[in-house]
């Protein structure tokens, strides 16, 4: 049978079929779906949301000391917080097959950078696969499932957000049931990477990449297609799909298995052409492999390394190869297009605590969720964003620097389970002042609605304890510790100017479910009276999209359909103009 699917359904499905029974992961996009899709599978498949990607990847090596096969699913910068553990497990290696999926985002669709993550499997010396679709996608689960078995080591998976997200046919088979009985077998000599031992592991590892450039020069991921002899193209991952298009009578070879580099295959496959083009997107990791071989190649002298591929790209980058002016395929975006920035939703709870902090000359360092959004104007309350758990570290950093100004640091309620509590734990323990705000909107909602600690529900969707945030923040030692309801913009500002003024740290929980979440109405819509208002503007500053309004001076509409019924407009508007409406009218 065969399905269209996702790459990340593919390999949601391919870890069903290859007999994965523990699923562990952090999302963020482009790789969320992928528990999201698996956890169909919950009767066979044990799947879970960790607190983050370092604990993801830690629980699902646990799991494969055993002997269970593993999949371990995150974006790009999630392997960044993994890194630590990923660098010592390619030393002690896996027992029941292991792998890492790890979801690239050239183009930054939806992060705060373009990481190429290929670097981290020659970092850690270990084997990485990049399907170019979905079939490709569901197969080489299996396949590293089955490399990581043989060869004793964790296996990288890396797609990019074309392949994640785009659809293909896939065909379908049953489950191979995992045979393995489950049981940890002591021998601290394998486990136990203190330096005695770990410098055998060490000798190990190198031996081990040795074994896997063999491998790879053989492998069926790795195949020539041969065609045309003048130009021969080295490519992997989705680039090979622009390839065939825009180059369709050269000679390929396609790496699936991209590293370790197979340099056999390569000196083989570059003897046979004229010319050779290496095709990748982001950093030009092959291309300086090949070079460095004593290979004569091209690549980033015509395909610049910055953002996604595309066919269009690469038309451009063959007629720059064949001497020729650059094809003018794209008609240019009319000038005149209003920009549009992502907003907060009508009804976000977040606005509320911008509103609050918009009354105070402060600064806010900002992290990653969709408080994210209160950077952009009318708000314009985030001064800074690094990274998750950024938030509250900068803060800290601040202050400490001697900043003038009070400093306020904002996270999100999975945010702060991530890696926002460690930072609160620093600022007590270090004797700081930092306000931190948490806008705790019972959901991770940037990614899509996943559960978190807090929610009080797993991914497999039994009923769990939900930690609570205000409990955490006393026990890290902070004495200031409060919830607010930040519908209530009294009650909220009342809130924000108490902490900011108070000269020991403090910790606001800023508690309301997210609208899009709940599907519930906060309170009734909201209209404006013409004959009341006096254009002041006031309503607009909370930058809400179901309140529509030109400069100063115009008369502001709420907009029916758009309108959550948070009441926030209501509360701010000084001349009562502002009321609910009667539903049924
Ligand atoms: C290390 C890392 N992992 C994952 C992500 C993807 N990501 C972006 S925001 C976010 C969480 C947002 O949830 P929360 O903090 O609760 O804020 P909300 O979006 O609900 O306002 C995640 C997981 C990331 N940017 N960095």
């Amino acid at each position: 049978m065969h399905e269209l699917l996702s790459g990340n359904e593919a390999i949601a499905r391919g870890a069903y079929e290859a007999g994965v029974t523990v699923a562990t992961g952090y999302p963020g996009t482009p790789s969320t779906e992928i528990l999201e899709s698996l956890v169909a599978f919950k009767d066979q498949v044990y799947c879970e949301w960790s607190p983050n990607e370092k604990v993801a990847l830690e629980v699902a090596a646990g799991a494969c000391f055993t002997g269970a096969r593993c999949l371990v699913t995150m974006k790009h910068v999630g392997l960044n917080v993994a890194a630590d553990p990923l660098m010592t497990l390619a030393y002690v290696g896996a027992v029941g097959g292991i792998v890492i999926v790890v979801a690239d985002d050239p183009g930054m669709h939806s992060s705060q950078n373009e990481q190429d993550s290929r670097h981290f499997a020659r970092f850690a010396k270990i084997p990485i696969l990049e399907p170019s679709d979905s079939k490709e996608a569901k197969e080489f689960v299996r396949l590293g499932l089955e490399i990581s078995e043989q060869f004793r080591t964790p296996v990288l998976l890396r797609t990019t957000t074309r392949v994640s997200h785009s659809r293909g046919l896939v065909e379908l088979a049953d489950r191979t049931p995992p045979t393995r009985e489950i049981k940890f077998e002591k021998d601290p000599p394998r486990f136990v990477p203190i330096p005695l031992w770990g410098r055998i592991m060490r000798q190990q590892v190198e031996k081990r990449l040795a074994d896997l450039r063999a491998f790879a020069c053989t492998s069926a991921a790795n195949r020539i297609e041969s065609g045309d002899r003048d130009l021969g193209i080295i490519t992997a991952s989705i680039s090979y799909e622009y390839v065939k298009e825009v180059w369709p009578q050269a000679s390929v070879l396609k790496l699936g298995m991209s590293y370790p580099f197979p340099d056999d295959l390569i000196r083989q496959f570059a003897t046979g052409v004229k010319r050779v083009l290496v095709v990748e997107e982001l950093d030009d990791i092959l291309e300086e492999h090949i070079k460095a071989m004593g290979i004569a190649c091209e690549g980033r002298s015509v395909i610049s390394g910055i953002g996604e591929l595309s066919p269009l790209r690469l038309t451009e980058a063959r007629a720059k190869l064949d001497g020729h002016a650059a094809p003018a395929l794209a008609a240019a975006p009319a000038a005149d297009l209003p920009a549009r920035p992502p907003v907060l939703c009508p009804g976000c709870p977040h606005r509320g605590v911008f509103h609050a902090l918009a009354q105070h000359d402060v600064v806010v360092t900002g992290d990653i969720g969709c408080y994210s959004l209160g950077v952009f104007k009318p708000l314009a309350r985030i001064d800074t964003i690094l990274c998750m758990g950024g938030g509250v570290t900068l803060a800290h950093g601040m202050d400490k620097a001697g900043e003038k100004r009070k400093v306020v640091g904002i996270v999100g309620d999975s945010t702060f389970f991530h890696s926002g509590i460690t930072g609160v734990l620093n600022i007590v323990f270090n004797r700081g002042a930092s306000t931190i705000i948490v806008v705790d909107n019972r959901t991770t909602a940037m990614t899509g609605h996943q559960d978190n600690p807090g929610t009080g529900r797993t991914l497999m969707g039994q009923p769990t304890n939900a930690a609570s945030i205000a409990d955490i923040a006393r026990a890290c030692g902070v004495k200031r510790v409060r919830t607010v309801n930040p519908y209530n913009l009294a009650e909220t500002k009342a809130a924000v100017a108490e902490e900011l003024a108070a000269d020991e740290p403090s910790v606001i929980v800023s508690v309301a479910p997210c609208v899009l979440k709940e599907k519930v109405r906060p309170g009734p819509r909201r209209a404006v009276a013409a004959d009341i208002c006096k254009t002041c503007g006031l309503c607009l500053k909370l930058g809400c999209p179901a309140m529509e309004g030109g400069p100063k001076g115009t008369q502001p509409v709420v907009n029916d359909l758009l309108c959550a019924g948070c009441g926030m407009c209501q509360q701010v508007c000084k001349f009562g103009a502002v009321a609910a409406v009667e539903e049924g009218l």
